[in-house]
């Protein structure tokens, strides 16, 4: 049976602040995963019971709750920092307690940092990115070894409150983050403790298969035929360099009518060829334009660090100000991709048609 080491005296100091808090908030970042979701909801939930003297618990996230993760419980609660910015910025200022979830700084919430920097309230840190701003926290619970900030949820609270304020909504979020953060456990889960972890979740008689419907059998019509696209004309194979990347214009996205959500998980698409390690995927946004970084072997937090970005050691990203082409340029040149030829994408009149032609040349030539 896993059990996580932590300092008595901290846990006694958080229990101490949980029981006074009279305001308490809970932030994580910007375009919020399932892991951020499911850390935010997760606690929220728990806190009901465990900040017993709060007036209030507000769980914020700097753009709203992901049309995914709607679902999740008490996702109605959320409140977007987007919508509601002068309400989510009091909130800060005026919280003594305050959780942040899957963030490493302040500047991950992106608009709500300085409203974050400047608050007077305890701030605690939960999380499992490298390198935490240790300066921005007064308590840090921080280890990139752990698979989720919700797997960290799960340790955290049971030496906090042990199983007290488990239930099956609070399970649902937090296994939701594990899922989520871990591919479906295919990665980021080499240590036992997040199969411990999902195992307890799953004890309170959640449904994984359900919630597995929820994560990943979403997709509208628009979105598989961009798909489709994505692969037959926008991605670049090079596999001398076992490198695949993906690079969408802001006309890409408007033709199929696609968003940010709509685009996350296609840059694990690179790495379903099996020679491939390294995929990316660029997006063209206004002013700017989004890198996203994927390995099986190696180090991307490293490249994205060159972008001025970062993440984890297999999945990272960054955003550039450079033009999109500039940017593509940048990317393929840190790939080591920049002189080579891609692998030719399939061209748009490869169609039905041309393959029924093809085969009644055969034909023609067969009878010759
Ligand atoms: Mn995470």
């Amino acid at each position: 049976m896993y059990l996580k080491e932590f300092d008595k005296q901290q846990l006694a100091t958080l229990r101490q602040w949980c029981g006074e808090a009279r305001h308490v908030v809970l932030l994580s970042h910007m375009n919020a995963d399932g892991d951020a979701c499911g850390s935010l909801l997760g606690m929220t939930l728990q806190l009901d019971h465990a900040a017993a003297n709060a007036i209030s618990i507000s769980p914020i996230l700097p753009n709203s709750c992901p049309r995914n993760f709607l679902w999740l419980p008490q996702s109605h609660r959320i409140l977007s920092g987007e919508k509601e910015r002068m309400r989510c910025e009091q909130l800060i200022a005026e919280a003594d307690l305050i959780f942040c979830l899957d963030i490493n700084s302040s500047s991950r919430t992106d608009f709500l940092q300085d409203a974050l920097r400047n608050a007077k309230g305890h701030k605690v840190l939960v999380d499992h990115h490298h390198n935490p701003a240790v300066d921005e926290f007064q308590l840090i619970y921080s280890d990139p070894e752990i698979s989720s900030t919700c797997e960290y949820v799960v340790w955290l609270s049971q030496a906090l409150w042990g199983d007290q304020y488990f239930n099956a909504d609070v399970a649902r979020c937090l296994y939701t983050g594990l899922r989520t953060d871990t591919g479906g456990f295919a990665f980021s889960c080499s240590q036992p403790s997040c199969f411990e972890a999902a195992a307890q979740l799953v004890a309170f008689d959640i449904n994984p298969a359900d919630i597995h419907n929820h994560i990943a059998n979403t997709f509208t019509v628009n979105r598989m035929q961009f798909y489709g696209f994505a692969i037959s004309q926008r991605l670049e194979i090079y596999p001398s360099k076992q490198t695949a990347l993906f690079a969408f214009s802001l006309d890409d996205q408007r033709r199929f009518g696609v968003d940010d959500e709509d685009m996350e998980g296609l840059v694990n698409y690179t790495l379903m060829m099996s020679d491939i390690q390294i995929g990316a995927l660029l997006r063209e946004k206004e002013g700017r334009t989004k890198i996203s970084f994927r390995c099986k072997s190696g180090d991307v937090n490293i490249l994205a660090q060159q972008l001025g970005g970062g993440g984890h050691t297999k999945a990272a990203g960054a955003t550039c100000t450079m033009s999109f082409a500039d940017t593509l340029h940048s990317v393929k040149k840190l790939l080591g991709v920049l002189n080579l030829q891609p692998v030719a994408p399939l061209s748009e009149s490869y169609s039905h048609t041309a393959l029924h032609q093809d085969q009644d040349k055969e034909r023609l030539s067969n009878k010759e």
